[in-house]
């Protein structure tokens, strides 16, 4: 109990429930809610006990109710009842829509950038003043959280590129042009914290991913170093189809884990759906279960612990 008591900080000692990928899932998301303990409060979702829900980030895109769950969960930030980290599909939408000055946007408007974003563009047709409140809602939002005990990212967490941000936002219209520019540090960065290390298949070797994919690249399960393992070692989800062959020694290098030491980190991003829980090392665990894919809204509760426990898992 002690050893808990420690790693909250002073004014949280409540808890925080991390909750994970909500993709547009605005059901799913009040029932979470409830089975958590929250109910709602002068139109705001509060835990009685004064516990805060952390947000991953990917609220948007894919469901069904892609508004109403933008308008729940900035409802709770704004009450103080909520935090939350800004995840690739928020990203991606800011720079869809944010102009680049030439006439253009600072993600092209191609035919499968347009696609990946449709839900969120279909919901808000007719109401894009209130779309564009959301977007310079985003730019307010971190990059990462560091809350003393715990810490949360939506993909990977790397201390040199979260060191490398040195107290820039997304409020810095530089920033977000850099990040939007492949080549830059500032791309580098983004792609990493928020869509996770990939690294390349060798000899163009390529696998089948859930959604039915071709894909030429890995998802690495950063949480553990990669050397002297294989590609299907070290992908996240389910890599039958991915190569057994060793990750050559040049690219492992760069793979070299998240720190046991380290405190806990929760992430999301990755749409675990064939998983019952998540917790990919003691200290690190996933709770992107594929909500808007067909799988499951996750979340965790945690007290303070280092080391994380199934049991404290909630999904629904
Ligand atoms: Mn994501």
């Amino acid at each position: 109990m002690d050893e808990m008591k420690d790693n909250l900080t002073k004014n949280e000692t409540a808890g925080y429930d991390l909750i994970g990928d909500v993709h547009g899932d605005a059901d799913r998301l009040e029932r979470l809610l409830g089975i958590l303990g929250y109910n709602q409060n002068e139109g705001v979702m509060r835990h009685p006990e004064g516990r805060r829900a952390i947000f991953v980030g990917d609220l948007v895109d894919r469901g069904p109710k892609v508004a109403e769950t933008l308008r729940m969960v900035k409802a709770m930030v704004d009450a103080g009842t909520a935090l939350m980290t800004l995840g690739n599909h928020e990203f991606n939408l800011l720079a869809l829509l944010t102009p680049d000055g030439n006439g253009g946007f600072l993600r092209p408007h191609t035919a499968r950038n347009i696609k990946n974003c449709r839900a969120t563009l279909e919901a808000f047709e007719g109401r894009e003043t209130e779309l564009r409140g959301y977007l310079e809602w985003f730019r307010t939002l971190p990059f990462y959280l560091d809350l003393g005990g715990c810490r949360v990212i939506h993909a990977e967490w790397n201390d040199e590129l979260v060191a490398g941000m040195n107290g820039r936002t997304y409020l810095d219209d530089e920033f977000l042009r850099n990040a939007s520019t492949k080549g830059t540090e500032e791309h580098r960065t983004v792609e990493v914290l928020l869509k996770g290390s990939e690294v390349a298949l060798p000899d163009g070797a390529t696998y089948t991913d859930f959604d039915g994919t071709k894909r030429f690249d890995v998802r690495i399960c950063w949480p553990y170093p990669a050397v002297g393992r294989t590609f299907r070692e070290v992908a996240f989800g389910s890599g039958d189809n991915i190569p057994d062959v060793p990750v050559p020694d040049e690219i492992a290098a760069r793979i070299t884990g998240y720190g046991t030491d380290e405190a806990p980190v929760f992430f999301g991003h990755y749409a675990l759906n064939d998983l019952p829980n998540a917790i990919v090392a003691p200290n690190a665990a996933c709770l992107d279960h594929g909500c808007g894919k067909g799988g499951m809204l996750a979340a965790y509760r945690w007290n303070g612990e280092r080391t994380l426990t199934a049991g404290n898992f909630v999904s629904t």
